[in-house]
Protein backbone atom coordinates (compact mmCIF):
# COMPACT_ATOMS: atom_id res chain seq x y z
CA UNK A 1 0.00 0.00 0.00
CA UNK A 2 2.67 2.80 1.43
CA UNK A 3 4.91 1.58 -1.66
CA UNK A 4 2.24 1.83 -4.13
CA UNK A 5 1.11 5.28 -2.87
CA UNK A 6 4.96 6.64 -2.70
CA UNK A 7 5.51 5.37 -5.99
CA UNK A 8 2.68 7.08 -7.42
CA UNK A 9 3.19 10.16 -5.65
CA UNK A 10 6.60 10.24 -7.29
CA UNK A 11 5.15 9.62 -10.78
CA UNK A 12 2.96 12.54 -10.25
CA UNK A 13 6.48 14.43 -9.55
CA UNK A 14 8.60 13.26 -12.13
CA UNK A 15 5.72 14.56 -14.70
CA UNK A 16 5.33 17.88 -13.24
CA UNK A 17 8.96 18.02 -13.25
CA UNK A 18 9.15 17.08 -17.17
CA UNK A 19 6.78 19.95 -17.94
CA UNK A 20 8.75 22.37 -16.30
CA UNK A 21 12.47 21.09 -17.17
CA UNK A 22 12.38 19.94 -21.04
CA UNK A 23 9.68 21.11 -22.08
CA UNK A 24 10.16 25.08 -22.50
CA UNK A 25 12.99 26.24 -23.70
CA UNK A 26 14.20 29.67 -24.11
CA UNK A 27 12.73 31.06 -26.82
CA UNK A 28 11.58 34.36 -29.00
CA UNK A 29 8.43 34.87 -30.30
CA UNK A 30 8.13 38.27 -32.73
CA UNK A 31 4.59 38.83 -32.88
CA UNK A 32 3.09 41.33 -35.49
CA UNK A 33 0.00 43.10 -35.59
CA UNK A 34 -0.90 46.08 -38.04
CA UNK A 35 -3.07 48.48 -35.72
CA UNK A 36 -1.15 50.70 -33.17
CA UNK A 37 -0.30 49.82 -29.42
CA UNK A 38 -3.37 51.47 -27.65
CA UNK A 39 -6.07 49.91 -29.67
CA UNK A 40 -8.16 46.83 -29.29
CA UNK A 41 -5.54 44.60 -30.89
CA UNK A 42 -2.38 46.15 -29.30
CA UNK A 43 -4.16 45.62 -25.75
CA UNK A 44 -5.00 41.75 -26.31
CA UNK A 45 -1.74 40.97 -28.02
CA UNK A 46 -0.03 42.37 -25.22
CA UNK A 47 -2.25 40.21 -22.98
CA UNK A 48 -0.98 37.14 -24.70
CA UNK A 49 2.39 37.57 -24.15
CA UNK A 50 1.98 38.35 -20.04
CA UNK A 51 0.20 34.84 -20.48
CA UNK A 52 2.82 33.08 -22.16
CA UNK A 53 5.75 34.63 -20.00
CA UNK A 54 3.32 33.45 -16.98
CA UNK A 55 3.22 30.03 -17.99
CA UNK A 56 6.68 29.14 -19.19
CA UNK A 57 8.49 31.00 -16.42
CA UNK A 58 9.50 33.65 -18.45
CA UNK A 59 11.39 30.80 -21.09
CA UNK A 60 9.32 32.33 -23.93
CA UNK A 61 9.10 35.79 -24.24
CA UNK A 62 6.57 37.57 -26.57
CA UNK A 63 8.04 40.47 -28.33
CA UNK A 64 5.01 42.10 -29.60
CA UNK A 65 5.16 44.51 -32.30
CA UNK A 66 2.63 46.55 -33.83
CA UNK A 67 1.94 49.11 -36.12
CA UNK A 68 2.67 47.31 -39.10
CA UNK A 69 6.51 47.63 -38.04
CA UNK A 70 6.88 44.22 -39.29
CA UNK A 71 5.12 44.46 -42.42
CA UNK A 72 1.46 44.84 -43.56
CA UNK A 73 -0.60 41.96 -42.56
CA UNK A 74 0.57 39.91 -46.15
CA UNK A 75 3.83 40.99 -45.57
CA UNK A 76 3.99 39.34 -42.40
CA UNK A 77 2.19 36.05 -43.72
CA UNK A 78 4.91 35.80 -45.99
CA UNK A 79 7.29 35.88 -42.89
CA UNK A 80 5.47 33.40 -41.12
CA UNK A 81 5.07 30.64 -44.18
CA UNK A 82 8.74 31.66 -44.94
CA UNK A 83 10.00 30.88 -40.82
CA UNK A 84 10.86 34.62 -40.37
CA UNK A 85 8.71 35.58 -38.29
CA UNK A 86 6.85 33.41 -35.30
CA UNK A 87 3.50 35.01 -34.94
CA UNK A 88 0.89 37.39 -36.57
CA UNK A 89 -2.62 38.70 -35.55
CA UNK A 90 -4.20 39.89 -38.34
CA UNK A 91 -7.56 40.45 -41.09
CA UNK A 92 -8.45 37.19 -42.45
CA UNK A 93 -9.53 39.27 -45.85
CA UNK A 94 -6.02 39.64 -46.60
CA UNK A 95 -5.35 35.75 -46.40
CA UNK A 96 -7.98 35.15 -49.20
CA UNK A 97 -5.05 34.76 -51.95
CA UNK A 98 -3.51 31.77 -49.40
CA UNK A 99 -6.70 30.12 -48.22
CA UNK A 100 -9.93 30.64 -50.71
CA UNK A 101 -12.18 29.75 -47.89
CA UNK A 102 -11.32 32.69 -46.03
CA UNK A 103 -13.81 34.51 -47.87
CA UNK A 104 -16.42 33.01 -46.60
CA UNK A 105 -15.59 35.99 -43.40
CA UNK A 106 -16.23 38.71 -46.06
CA UNK A 107 -19.47 37.68 -47.20
CA UNK A 108 -21.50 40.65 -46.39
CA UNK A 109 -24.69 40.36 -43.51
CA UNK A 110 -23.71 36.74 -43.27
CA UNK A 111 -23.53 37.19 -39.53
CA UNK A 112 -26.08 39.19 -37.68
CA UNK A 113 -24.90 40.25 -33.77
CA UNK A 114 -21.80 38.97 -31.91
CA UNK A 115 -23.44 35.85 -30.23
CA UNK A 116 -23.75 34.43 -33.86
CA UNK A 117 -20.37 35.63 -34.60
CA UNK A 118 -18.45 34.12 -31.77
CA UNK A 119 -20.70 30.74 -32.27
CA UNK A 120 -20.07 30.23 -35.59
CA UNK A 121 -16.18 31.02 -35.47
CA UNK A 122 -15.51 29.04 -32.57
CA UNK A 123 -17.96 26.07 -33.70
CA UNK A 124 -16.73 23.58 -36.16
CA UNK A 125 -16.85 26.27 -39.49
CA UNK A 126 -14.56 28.40 -38.04
CA UNK A 127 -12.48 24.86 -37.24
CA UNK A 128 -13.00 24.27 -40.87
CA UNK A 129 -11.61 27.03 -42.18
CA UNK A 130 -8.75 27.46 -39.98
CA UNK A 131 -7.86 24.01 -40.86
CA UNK A 132 -7.32 25.17 -44.32
CA UNK A 133 -3.86 27.39 -43.36
CA UNK A 134 -2.10 24.75 -42.08
CA UNK A 135 -0.79 22.68 -45.77
CA UNK A 136 0.26 26.51 -46.71
CA UNK A 137 2.77 26.73 -44.08
CA UNK A 138 0.54 28.63 -41.28
CA UNK A 139 -1.46 27.09 -38.29
CA UNK A 140 -4.92 29.52 -37.36
CA UNK A 141 -5.18 29.45 -33.36
CA UNK A 142 -7.94 31.09 -33.02
CA UNK A 143 -10.37 34.43 -34.21
CA UNK A 144 -10.37 37.36 -32.53
CA UNK A 145 -12.69 40.33 -33.49
CA UNK A 146 -12.30 43.35 -35.46
CA UNK A 147 -16.08 43.80 -35.82
CA UNK A 148 -18.97 45.26 -37.60
CA UNK A 149 -17.40 47.17 -40.17
CA UNK A 150 -19.27 51.01 -40.93
CA UNK A 151 -18.45 52.99 -43.33
CA UNK A 152 -16.81 56.62 -43.15
CA UNK A 153 -15.90 58.83 -45.74
CA UNK A 154 -14.93 62.99 -46.84
CA UNK A 155 -17.34 63.56 -49.88
CA UNK A 156 -20.96 63.45 -48.60
CA UNK A 157 -23.25 61.43 -46.15
CA UNK A 158 -24.46 58.28 -47.36
CA UNK A 159 -28.00 58.81 -47.11
CA UNK A 160 -29.38 56.97 -49.98
CA UNK A 161 -27.44 53.76 -51.73
CA UNK A 162 -26.90 56.47 -54.75
CA UNK A 163 -24.42 58.66 -52.65
CA UNK A 164 -22.29 55.72 -52.84
CA UNK A 165 -21.46 56.45 -56.90
CA UNK A 166 -18.12 57.38 -57.73
CA UNK A 167 -16.69 57.38 -53.83
CA UNK A 168 -12.90 56.57 -53.88
CA UNK A 169 -13.20 54.05 -51.13
CA UNK A 170 -10.24 52.10 -49.95
CA UNK A 171 -11.67 48.55 -49.29
CA UNK A 172 -8.92 45.39 -48.17
CA UNK A 173 -7.42 43.20 -50.79
CA UNK A 174 -9.25 40.39 -51.71
CA UNK A 175 -12.58 40.11 -54.69
CA UNK A 176 -15.27 39.97 -51.65
CA UNK A 177 -14.93 43.48 -50.54
CA UNK A 178 -14.05 45.18 -54.15
CA UNK A 179 -16.98 42.92 -55.87
CA UNK A 180 -19.29 44.32 -52.62
CA UNK A 181 -18.58 47.81 -53.11
CA UNK A 182 -18.59 47.91 -56.85
CA UNK A 183 -21.96 46.78 -56.40
CA UNK A 184 -22.61 49.46 -54.37
CA UNK A 185 -21.49 51.92 -57.26
CA UNK A 186 -18.10 52.95 -55.39
CA UNK A 187 -15.23 53.16 -57.02
CA UNK A 188 -12.78 50.77 -54.82
CA UNK A 189 -9.42 50.82 -54.17
CA UNK A 190 -7.44 48.05 -52.57
CA UNK A 191 -4.87 48.88 -50.74
CA UNK A 192 -3.24 47.71 -47.62
CA UNK A 193 -3.89 48.78 -44.01
CA UNK A 194 -0.76 50.45 -43.19
CA UNK A 195 -1.17 52.93 -46.29
CA UNK A 196 -4.61 53.53 -45.36
CA UNK A 197 -4.41 56.88 -43.08
CA UNK A 198 -1.61 58.72 -45.57
CA UNK A 199 -3.97 58.06 -48.32
CA UNK A 200 -7.22 59.95 -46.58
CA UNK A 201 -5.24 62.10 -45.78
CA UNK A 202 -3.62 63.04 -49.04
CA UNK A 203 -7.26 62.58 -50.46
CA UNK A 204 -5.82 59.57 -52.97
CA UNK A 205 -9.23 57.89 -51.49
CA UNK A 206 -12.13 59.52 -50.44
CA UNK A 207 -13.11 57.03 -48.22
CA UNK A 208 -13.04 53.41 -46.10
CA UNK A 209 -14.88 50.94 -44.14
CA UNK A 210 -13.43 49.61 -40.42
CA UNK A 211 -15.57 49.16 -36.99
CA UNK A 212 -15.82 52.26 -34.93
CA UNK A 213 -12.60 50.49 -32.82
CA UNK A 214 -10.47 51.32 -36.18
CA UNK A 215 -12.05 54.28 -36.52
CA UNK A 216 -11.00 55.96 -33.23
CA UNK A 217 -7.26 54.04 -32.42
CA UNK A 218 -5.92 55.02 -35.81
CA UNK A 219 -7.26 58.36 -35.84
CA UNK A 220 -9.52 57.93 -38.82
CA UNK A 221 -11.81 61.14 -37.39
CA UNK A 222 -8.95 63.06 -38.12
CA UNK A 223 -8.93 62.67 -41.85
CA UNK A 224 -12.81 62.14 -42.82
CA UNK A 225 -15.83 63.64 -41.47
CA UNK A 226 -18.87 61.50 -42.44
CA UNK A 227 -19.30 57.95 -40.70
CA UNK A 228 -22.44 56.09 -41.77
CA UNK A 229 -23.80 53.32 -39.69
CA UNK A 230 -23.76 50.09 -41.89
CA UNK A 231 -22.88 46.98 -40.27
CA UNK A 232 -22.42 45.42 -43.26
CA UNK A 233 -20.03 42.76 -42.57
CA UNK A 234 -18.22 41.02 -39.60
CA UNK A 235 -15.23 40.75 -39.50
CA UNK A 236 -13.14 38.30 -37.50
CA UNK A 237 -9.37 38.57 -37.15
CA UNK A 238 -7.21 35.46 -36.95
CA UNK A 239 -3.99 34.51 -34.78
CA UNK A 240 -1.55 32.88 -37.01
CA UNK A 241 1.59 31.27 -36.10
CA UNK A 242 4.60 30.23 -38.24
CA UNK A 243 3.75 26.34 -39.28
CA UNK A 244 8.11 25.86 -40.24
CA UNK A 245 8.33 27.26 -36.74
CA UNK A 246 5.26 25.39 -34.89
CA UNK A 247 6.60 22.34 -35.95
CA UNK A 248 9.75 22.34 -33.47
CA UNK A 249 7.88 23.36 -30.83
CA UNK A 250 7.00 20.40 -27.74
CA UNK A 251 3.62 19.94 -27.06
CA UNK A 252 3.93 21.76 -23.83
CA UNK A 253 5.00 25.18 -25.79
CA UNK A 254 2.29 24.38 -28.24
CA UNK A 255 -0.47 24.52 -25.80
CA UNK A 256 1.03 27.32 -23.63
CA UNK A 257 0.61 29.29 -26.93
CA UNK A 258 -2.96 27.79 -27.49
CA UNK A 259 -4.02 28.72 -24.03
CA UNK A 260 -2.98 31.93 -24.61
CA UNK A 261 -4.30 32.72 -27.56
CA UNK A 262 -7.60 31.74 -26.11
CA UNK A 263 -7.36 33.99 -22.93
CA UNK A 264 -6.78 36.57 -24.96
CA UNK A 265 -9.25 36.42 -27.20
CA UNK A 266 -12.16 36.16 -24.53
CA UNK A 267 -10.46 39.88 -23.28
CA UNK A 268 -10.05 40.70 -26.87
CA UNK A 269 -13.97 40.34 -27.45
CA UNK A 270 -15.06 41.60 -24.23
CA UNK A 271 -13.03 44.76 -24.33
CA UNK A 272 -13.76 45.35 -28.27
CA UNK A 273 -17.50 45.43 -27.13
CA UNK A 274 -17.33 47.69 -24.15
CA UNK A 275 -15.16 49.89 -27.07
CA UNK A 276 -17.27 49.54 -29.42
CA UNK A 277 -20.42 50.82 -27.48
CA UNK A 278 -19.09 53.92 -26.49
CA UNK A 279 -17.12 54.75 -29.88
CA UNK A 280 -20.17 56.19 -31.73
CA UNK A 281 -20.77 58.86 -29.19
CA UNK A 282 -16.35 59.81 -28.95
CA UNK A 283 -16.77 59.75 -32.86
CA UNK A 284 -19.08 62.49 -32.61
CA UNK A 285 -18.08 64.46 -29.65
CA UNK A 286 -14.42 64.50 -32.39
CA UNK A 287 -16.66 66.16 -34.72
CA UNK A 288 -17.68 63.25 -36.90
CA UNK A 289 -21.16 63.71 -38.46
CA UNK A 290 -22.67 59.99 -37.66
CA UNK A 291 -25.89 59.15 -39.56
CA UNK A 292 -28.18 55.79 -39.75
CA UNK A 293 -28.99 54.54 -43.66
CA UNK A 294 -33.25 55.24 -43.59
CA UNK A 295 -34.56 51.76 -43.37
CA UNK A 296 -35.23 51.45 -47.64
CA UNK A 297 -32.11 52.49 -48.35
CA UNK A 298 -30.24 49.95 -45.80
CA UNK A 299 -32.55 47.70 -47.69
CA UNK A 300 -31.75 48.05 -51.12
CA UNK A 301 -27.67 48.16 -50.04
CA UNK A 302 -28.31 44.84 -48.25
CA UNK A 303 -30.17 44.02 -51.73
CA UNK A 304 -27.29 44.91 -53.50
CA UNK A 305 -24.51 43.11 -50.94
CA UNK A 306 -25.88 39.77 -50.85
CA UNK A 307 -25.59 39.45 -55.02
CA UNK A 308 -22.14 38.84 -54.27
CA UNK A 309 -23.32 35.69 -52.01
CA UNK A 310 -23.34 33.95 -54.84
CA UNK A 311 -19.56 34.15 -56.28
CA UNK A 312 -18.59 33.38 -52.57
CA UNK A 313 -19.99 30.18 -51.72
CA UNK A 314 -18.83 29.40 -55.49
CA UNK A 315 -15.13 30.55 -54.02
CA UNK A 316 -15.27 28.73 -51.01
CA UNK A 317 -17.24 25.58 -52.17
CA UNK A 318 -21.19 24.99 -52.04
CA UNK A 319 -21.07 22.12 -49.51
CA UNK A 320 -18.95 24.78 -46.90
CA UNK A 321 -21.58 27.30 -47.76
CA UNK A 322 -24.72 24.73 -47.11
CA UNK A 323 -22.64 24.11 -43.95
CA UNK A 324 -22.01 27.87 -42.75
CA UNK A 325 -26.22 28.06 -43.51
CA UNK A 326 -27.20 25.08 -41.97
CA UNK A 327 -25.07 25.92 -38.68
CA UNK A 328 -26.21 29.76 -38.55
CA UNK A 329 -29.84 28.33 -38.42
CA UNK A 330 -29.02 26.05 -35.61
CA UNK A 331 -27.25 28.98 -33.60
CA UNK A 332 -30.75 31.17 -34.70
CA UNK A 333 -33.03 28.29 -33.08
CA UNK A 334 -30.77 27.93 -29.99
C1 LIG B 1 -8.36 46.46 -42.59
C2 LIG B 1 -8.58 45.60 -41.37
C3 LIG B 1 -7.48 45.91 -40.33
C4 LIG B 1 -6.57 44.72 -40.14
C5 LIG B 1 -5.50 44.99 -39.08
C6 LIG B 1 -4.39 45.86 -39.56
O1 LIG B 1 -9.15 47.34 -42.86
O2 LIG B 1 -9.84 45.81 -40.85
O3 LIG B 1 -8.03 46.11 -39.10
O4 LIG B 1 -6.01 44.35 -41.33
O5 LIG B 1 -4.99 43.76 -38.67
O6 LIG B 1 -7.37 46.24 -43.27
Amino acid sequence: MRIKFALGALAVLMAAGAVQAQDFKPRIVRFGYGLVEDSNQGRAVRLFAKEVEKATGGKMKVRAIGNAALGSDTQMQQALIGGAQEMMVGSTATLVGIAPQMALWDTPFLINNTREADALLDGPVGDKVRATLEPKGLVGLVYWENGFRNLTNNKNPINRLEDMNGIKLRVMQNNVFLDSFKALGANAVPLPFSELFTALETKAVDGQENPYNTVVSSKFYEVQKYLTVTNHVYSPWIVTVSKKWWDGLSKAEQKVLMDAAKTARDFERKDTRDEAAKALADLKSKGMQVNELPAAEATRMREKLTQVHASVANAVGQDLWKQTQDELAKIRAA
